[in-house]
């Protein structure tokens, strides 16, 4: 069983291997009522073997955005400081925090244009796996490298031998290790534009030493703009214990387990008995399935049992009371409207998609006009169909819903904030309205986002 003393090896274990920039110097537990700065700006990262690739945007000073560490219920405080030769902000995904702090330019604040700051202070109120980006000309500052995690810990939790946290998403480089043009009008108009190298914490393909035997908490998220990855995990036992950032009910294996940009996965990974054995965590979507990552067993076997693993700490999340609920259409569609014109956060230049026939182009949506309004406190129920040939991600801001009653798939109740939803899907996201504000809800391909398939709901 889990002890004491394994807390202690664990917290050295999850130091030890949490190299490549993974920790950074905001890799421990945050002093939560100092606000701590963090910059955003333009660097170099050594990202292919052909040197390094120029133009990236980072937050901090290690070349990868730090995981920021967070504790349930206690007060969080970040100045960003804008160095970026453009205006940004930051979007806190999946923290259910207050409407001023989540990051919609124009729509919940100001822009933060070049050279200033903004204070961001909230408590997170779930534990689990987030992250945080810009919502702000996002195609172009995510696709450079703005997308960094968020671990909220929760000191009831079980301890874990190792923790390894993974950033996963692509580039588009060329054959010289540079930017090349983050997408084709095209591919925009279809599944979205493909990056040209794969990593994981900017790495291709790292490996990661973790103890034999042992129970890894692997936390990970897509945090690419396009790709959506079916995950398989070779060479240990794995079990999903929990999904954009909410324990799962029932642990299973993932296998083939889709997750779009924006969702998030916690592993418990059985490493092998036997040292310098290696299990693998791929992606078997398409026609060229990929190793993301590999984990390498280290010392004289743990030998723990994957069942012994406690339940994960629960979130007080508000269930829906399908009894008086409400019920929203969400139409998702193609739109041939005339070009949008160029916003302060950018334009794409196109508008591809739709929801409810109106393409509100780029990172915000009209904000004259939510798409729908709802009262705080009550249970509403979002008629989402997907009759495009298209899957799209659709998160929603400052809330959590659970699926129910798709006609595609087998629905997993579970509460999320990104919802993978199908061709021809039509799906039922149940949630209670607890949350006041202003909430955007867009697909999380930021080329469908950014020409259209963004809106917002208002909650008063
Ligand atoms: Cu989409």
């Amino acid at each position: 069983m889990l002890t004491r003393r394994t807390l202690m090896k664990g917290a050295l274990v999850a130091g030890a291997f949490a190299g490549g920039g993974l920790a950074g110097r905001f890799g421990g537990i945050a002093n939560a009522r100092a606000a701590m700065p963090l910059v955003a700006r333009r660097s170099e990262a050594l990202i292919t073997d052909k040197g390094p690739t120029r133009g990236v945007m980072t937050y901090g000073d290690a070349e990868i955005p730090p995981v920021l560490r967070m504790r349930r219920g206690e007060l969080f405080n970040l100045r960003l400081d804008n160095r970026l030769d453009e205006p940004t902000t930051i979007h806190w995904h999946g923290l259910r925090i207050d409407n001023r702090m989540d990051g919609v330019p124009f729509l919940t604040q100001p822009y933060v244009y070049e050279g200033d700051g903004f204070d961001y202070a909230f408590t997170p109120p779930d534990a689990g796996t987030f992250w945080y980006h810009p919502h702000c000309n996002t195609l172009e500052q995510m696709g450079r490298g703005l997308a960094g995690l968020i671990v909220v810990e929760d000191p009831a939790d079980p301890v874990f031998d190792a923790e390894i946290v993974l950033n996963l998403r692509d580039w588009r480089l060329g054959g010289d290790g540079q930017f090349i043009a983050q997408f084709k009008p095209r591919d925009a108009a279809r599944a979205g534009t493909f990056g040209t190298v794969r990593t994981a914490n900017w790495r291709q393909s790292p490996q990661y030493d973790a103890p034999a035997g042992g129970l890894v908490r692997l936390r990970l998220a897509a945090t690419d703009v396009t790709r959506i990855l079916a995950l398989s995990v070779e060479g240990a036992d794995a079990l999903v214990i929990a999904a954009d950032g909410n324990p799962a009910a029932e642990r299973f294996a993932p296998d083939h387990l889709m997750i779009g940009p924006g969702q998030r996965l916690d592993l418990v990974l059985r490493m092998p008995d036997t040292e310098g054995a290696v299990a693998a965590l791929k992606d078997l979507r398409g026609t060229r399935p990929a190793t993301l990552a590999t984990f390498r067993a280290v010392g004289a076997s743990l030998k723990r049992n994957i069942a012994d693993l406690p339940a994960l700490a629960a979130n007080p999340l508000p269930e829906p009371d399908l009894s008086a609920a409400t019920e929203l259409p969400f139409i998702l569609s193609a739109s041939a409207e005339e070009r949008p014109k160029d916003g302060i956060c950018g334009s794409l230049g196109y508008n591809f998609w739709a929801i409810n026939k109106v393409p509100w182009a780029d990172d915000t949506g009209d904000p004259t006009a939510p798409l729908a309004e709802m009262k705080a406190g009550k249970t509403y129920i979002f008629n989402v169909e997907n009759p495009t040939p298209q899957v799209h991600p659709l998160h929603l801001h400052g809330l959590v819903f659970k699926p129910m009653n798709s006609n595609k798939q087998a629905i997993r109740p579970h509460f999320s904030d990104t919802y993978l939803i199908l061709p021809d899907e039509k799906v039922q996201l149940a949630l209670v309205a607890d949350n006041p504000g202003d909430w955007v809800f867009h697909c999380h391909i930021i080329e469908h986002q950014k020409t259209g398939m963004t809106s917002y709901v208002r909650v008063t």
